[in-house]
């Protein structure tokens, strides 16, 4: 396993108690604003999982080594993050079958549609599933793959049943716009 792998597989900042099942990756600290939302509705859901910056352009030889040993490490899906030419959703799913689900940050320069366009329009044949631009995606990608792993598991499987439940209950307790 190369040297920067085995960091990311051992160092204790990075890790859960339990082996991750769920890889959260960003291109760069600038987009934790919006990818915190997708960790935190894996910690809400009980849902073992991993964090990482692993850049598209700036560390590629990580990203290679990152997808290639998802599967065998046991992650079922990868949350991919990134803004403007926003290449890495793709090039994971290039050297991975585990599924990707891409987030688009939303950048400075077009508001995330350069971000957007970039992980939606794959070529047939290398799937990405490509969530909304910003915090909605990413709080999307959360639930999304928690629904992956929530085939193999079923307490993360119901803590999701329950989250549906309880945001159901919200709305409906709380129908009328007029009051505060
Ligand atoms: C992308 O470039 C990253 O995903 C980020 O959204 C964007 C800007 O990165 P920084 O210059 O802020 O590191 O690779």
């Amino acid at each position: 396993m190369p040297g920067s792998l085995q960091t990311l597989v051992t160092g204790e900042s990075n890790l859960v108690s339990e082996t991750p099942l769920v890889g959260v990756i960003m291109g760069s600290r600038s987009d934790w604003d919006t990818m915190q939302h997708a960790v935190q509705k894996l910690e809400e859901l009980g849902v073992p999982h991993e964090v990482r910056v692993v850049s598209a352009h700036r560390t590629p030889d990580l990203l290679f080594d990152y997808a290639q040993s998802a599967q065998a490490r046991g992650l079922l899906a990868i949350i991919a993050g990134a803004g403007g030419a926003a290449h890495l959703p793709g090039m994971v799913a290039a050297k991975t079958v585990v599924p990707v689900l891409g987030v688009p940050v939303q950048s400075r320069a077009l508001n995330g549609l350069d971000s957007l366009l970039s992980i939606v329009q794959m070529p047939g044949g290398v799937p990405v599933a490509t969530l909304a631009i910003g915090k909605a995606g990413a709080t999307n990608a959360g639930l999304l793959a928690a629904s992956i792993v929530g085939a193999h598991r079923p307490d993360v499987l119901s803590a999701l049943e329950a989250f549906r439940r309880s945001q159901t209950e919200r709305v409906l307790a709380d129908a009328d716009p007029r009051e505060p």
